[in-house]
């Protein structure tokens, strides 16, 4: 067999593992790997403006399709400019493979010039990483960490390549199986736990399912779920991860509970006396104080990750094993109980608590993303959004009926995630409609990545929430700090905006439209929509619009800020 390099090994055991796109940006250590792309046919490579934007976008690819995202930066600071979107991915437990050049080896540790010690550097916010010395060792590495990635409970693999790895020869042939000693994810849960909990479910007089995003990663889980809630009549509760893992318009959901939540998921947590937690971590901003959190239920805990099974609270029945699997079963076993009084007195929450803004004639942006979704409503579309309050009504004021359509950095809260991860989500998903979310702070995050998206034609639509603030920061300050805003204040006035987006917009060669009043928010939308490449629709809401309701962080789930009377 005739040898090839190193750079032709990795590209070749990329396309054996699928791979049809990169986001990436070069440099002097991923040239050899670059100059063998060049051409090539079954790899499409996105030049993003900034390894950040690279990175983000490979998650969001990875979350729209399912499949494992790939990107690619040079030593260095290529590869430093990755870390937060690789964080990003870790906590959300993203499948992606972040592939870095690295300094010669025999460089390397030298304080070689652009060299970054990225498997130190990466090791807390990576399920497994690699330094490749060894040019023999390269396709059975890109084959592991593919399969590390998408395996038990997904996440970022890094690998980092020397550039003389790159350029040395040998034979390529690609392992077809994987072999990692210790790395043996549970699948399947254990039968006499499931049947526990189906004997508990029967006796329960006020269950609650609490789906979490790990129902997403798990292909099919969503549909396991929604068997389960409707054959057993059992009201369901997301995370924000978990928004699209059951049909919020079903009559069952609850929609998303913790410190945005609703008010009625949140009393329903506080009074439940079962919650059956389906890949949710139990994050603090889902608890509220933890020692409070659903004081009379016995808590179920499916898991894939049995390290985060008993991590935040403590858990009467753990099942570790994949999402789908596991919901299949107990859906084999489950046999009713007698729920209806407890759906009444969820039914008379939503009735008192519903989720309510000012509907007036003011340009709100709760209106607005109503308005999104109404428009779209009947279409395939995914709903990538920032950090911030843009984030929060983008979750309270959408409804989401399917998993994968709703795109967003839970974990870390990264500002700057939403545009890059709607690219990369528009990539993988070509025909859907992708719409970002954003506030006038976050979008200037990684705003350069416009540039892309024009040249590409990539017909991601940006609505920025304009309120002239760091929107969420300010709204603790002005309820935690008596109206101090400091370092909050982006523009002075609502009129006097800047950048000035839509010039922002054109200057890239983007559509911009600018929208003051809400008679134009319909019209606005549908003319975004017509439009074949990225567009940005700046709408300056009204500054101070808060997010309700709140639980205060800390807090018990009952001091819940309601905002309006
Ligand atoms: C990279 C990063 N830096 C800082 C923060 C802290 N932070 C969270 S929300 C927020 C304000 C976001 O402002 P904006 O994007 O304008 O959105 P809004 O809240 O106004 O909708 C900030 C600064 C963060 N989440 N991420």
């Amino acid at each position: 067999m005739s040898k090839v390099t190193g750079a032709e090994i990795l590209i070749k055991s990329l396309v054996e593992e699928g791979v049809k796109h990169i986001f990436g940006y070069p440099g002097g250590s991923v040239i050899p790997l670059a100059d063998k792309m060049f051409g090539n046919k079954d790899i499409t490579f996105h030049l993003t403006r900034h390894e950040q934007g690279a990175v983000h976008a490979a998650d969001g690819y990875a979350r729209a399709t399912g499949e494992v995202g790939v990107c690619v930066a040079t030593s260095g600071p290529g590869a430093t400019n990755l870390v937060t979107g690789i964080a990003t991915a870790h906590m959300d437990s993203i499948p992606i493979v972040a592939i870095t050049g690295q300094v010669k080896c025999a460089l390397i540790g030298n304080d070689a010039f652009q060299e970054a010690d990225m498997v130190g550097i990466t090791r807390p916010i990576t399920k497994h990483n690699y330094l490749v010395k060894d040019v023999n060792e390269l396709a059975k590495v890109v084959k592991e960490a593919f399969h590390i990635a998408r395996t038990g409970r997904p996440g970022p693999v890094l690998i980092d390549l020397p550039v003389d790895v790159q350029l040395q020869q040998a034979e390529f042939r690609y392992p077809k199986t994987v072999d990692l000693k210790g790395y043996k994810p549970t699948y399947k849960g254990h039968i006499g736990q499931i049947k526990k909990l189906a004997k508990t479910m029967t006796r329960s007089k006020k269950p609650l399912i609490y789906a979490g995003g790990g129902i997403v990663l798990s292909d099919g889980a969503n549909v396991e779920i929604t068997k389960l809630a409707r054959k057993m009549e059992i009201p369901v509760t997301t995370t924000m991860m978990g928004l699209g893992a059951f049909p919020g318009d079903d009559p069952l959901s609850l929609g998303m509970l913790g410190m945005h939540g609703t008010a009625y998921a949140n009393l329903a947590v506080q009074e439940a006396d079962l919650i059956i937690a389906v890949g949710a971590r139990f994050d603090d901003r889902v608890t509220g104080r933890i020692d409070t959190f659903a004081p009379n239920a016995t808590i179920a805990h499916i898991d894939i990750d049995p390290s985060s099974v008993s991590k935040n609270v403590s858990v009467d029945i753990p099942i570790i094993g994949d999402a789908r699997l596991v919901l299949k079963e107990l859906n084999a076993h489950a046999r009713k109980g007698d729920y209806a009084a407890w759906r009444g007195k969820i039914a008379e929450w939503k009735r008192d608590f519903p989720l309510k803004y000012k509907n007036d004639d003011k340009l709100r942006p709760q209106y607005i993303i109503e308005q999104i979704c109404e428009i779209t409503k009947d279409k395939d579309v995914i709903i990538a959004t920032e950090v911030g309050q843009n984030q929060m009504w983008a979750a309270q004021h959408y409804t989401y009926t399917k998993p994968r359509t709703w795109i967003s950095s839970g974990g870390l809260g990264t500002m700057g995630f939403g545009f890059p991860a709607a690219i990369g989500a528009q990539v993988g998903k070509p025909d859907h409609i992708v719409f970002d979310i954003a506030g006038d702070g976050s979008i200037q995050m990684n705003i350069q990545e416009l540039a892309m998206a024009v040249i590409e034609k990539i017909p991601v639509k940006i609505a920025i929430l304009n309120n002239g603030y760091l929107g969420m920061v300010r709204q603790w300050q002005e309820l935690f700090y008596d109206k101090r805003y400091a370092w909050t204040v982006l523009s002075e006035k609502a009129a006097t905006v800047c950048p000035d987006f839509v010039k922002l917009a054109e200057s890239y060669g983007a559509k911009g439209i600018r929208i003051s009043e809400k008679k134009n928010v319909k019209k606005a939308i549908k003319e975004a929509l017509k439009e074949k490449g990225p567009v940005i629709m700046d709408f300056i809401i009204e500054r101070e619009e808060n997010v309700f309701p709140m639980v205060p962080a800390g807090e018990t789930i009952s001091n819940m800020l309601h905002g309006l009377a």
